[in-house]
């Protein structure tokens, strides 16, 4: 992104935190996976939460990519080099988001829709919820609601996890939970949503039990869920 310098001259360690997050956006906005994995490394050795590297570093870079893909300064290839290496950094942070020795507070089924490929969200969902105690079975993406029914009554979860990105396939969310109602087990499961193009009033139109924000959201919502269905 930025061209002030050249890049090889850059020795991350040695950069303040400020100048290494803007650096790492930069990485990450340039598909430099390596580059995104040290500064990662980095800010923890600096005892800098799991969180705040995500929120702060990562998140920070893919929000900046997403404006320029949207203006159309990136393109698909650019993009899927970022989430790569968004993905690198995100693997470092794993098993701190998801140290979790308590007992298992739920189980969740998750998947994107069909139609959409999009991934990072959910996955960063699947730690946060494997952090907070709850085992989560991924289904990945682009799942057809015979995929998210199989899946339903294979794992026999306490909650259904769906994730969108495109306004052109958030609608299929209503196709899936109207099919669990046809089939009279819509009351069997908690059903959560989220994805960027939502929001609170779609989780209602479309019958989920709530639209979470965020995978911060994801998991308090899910704990309360779950303590309002046990206690039911
Ligand atoms: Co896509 N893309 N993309 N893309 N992409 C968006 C979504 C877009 C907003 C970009 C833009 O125009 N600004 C736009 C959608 C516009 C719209 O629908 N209104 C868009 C488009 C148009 C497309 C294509 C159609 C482009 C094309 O081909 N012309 C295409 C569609 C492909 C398809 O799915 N069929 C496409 C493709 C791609 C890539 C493959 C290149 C890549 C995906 C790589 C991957 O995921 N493995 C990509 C990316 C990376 C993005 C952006 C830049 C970043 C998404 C992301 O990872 N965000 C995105 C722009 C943006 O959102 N700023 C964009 C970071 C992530 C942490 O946030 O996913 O929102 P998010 O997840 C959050 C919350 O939403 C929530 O918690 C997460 C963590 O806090 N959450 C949940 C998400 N899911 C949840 C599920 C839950 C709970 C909470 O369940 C309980």
């Amino acid at each position: 992104m930025s061209d002030d310098y050249d890049d090889e001259d850059i020795i991350l360690g040695d950069l303040p935190d400020d100048e290494l997050v803007e650096q790492m956006q930069d990485d990450l906005y340039d598909g430099l996976k390596e580059e995104v994995i040290e500064g990662t490394e980095i800010l923890l050795e600096r005892g800098w939460a799991a969180d705040k590297v995500l929120t702060e570093a990562l998140v920070g870079g893919m929000t900046i990519v997403g404006i320029d893909f949207r203006d159309g300064i990136l393109f698909v290839p650019e993009v899927l080099s970022s989430a790569n290496a968004m993905k690198g950094g995100m693997e470092v942070l794993r098993p701190l988001l998801s140290a979790s020795d308590g007992a298992r507070a739920g189980k969740m089924v998750i998947g994107t829709v069909k139609g959409d490929i999009h991934d990072i969200g959910k996955n960063l969902v699947k730690m946060m919820m494997e952090g907070a105690g709850f085992e989560v079975i991924d289904l990945g993406i682009n799942q057809s609601v015979e995929e998210y029914f199989a899946a339903l009554e294979e794992h026999k979860p306490d909650i259904l996890g769906m994730s969108a990105l495109l306004t052109t396939t958030m609608p299929y969310m209503k196709v899936v939970i109207d099919e669990m109602v046809s089939q009279g087990i819509r009351e069997d499961y908690i059903v959560l949503v989220g994805g960027a193009p939502l929001n609170e009033e779609f989780g209602e139109a479309v019958g989920a039990d709530a639209y979470c924000r965020d995978a911060a959201s994801a998991v308090d919502i899910a704990k309360e869920q779950v303590a309002l269905k046990r206690a039911s």
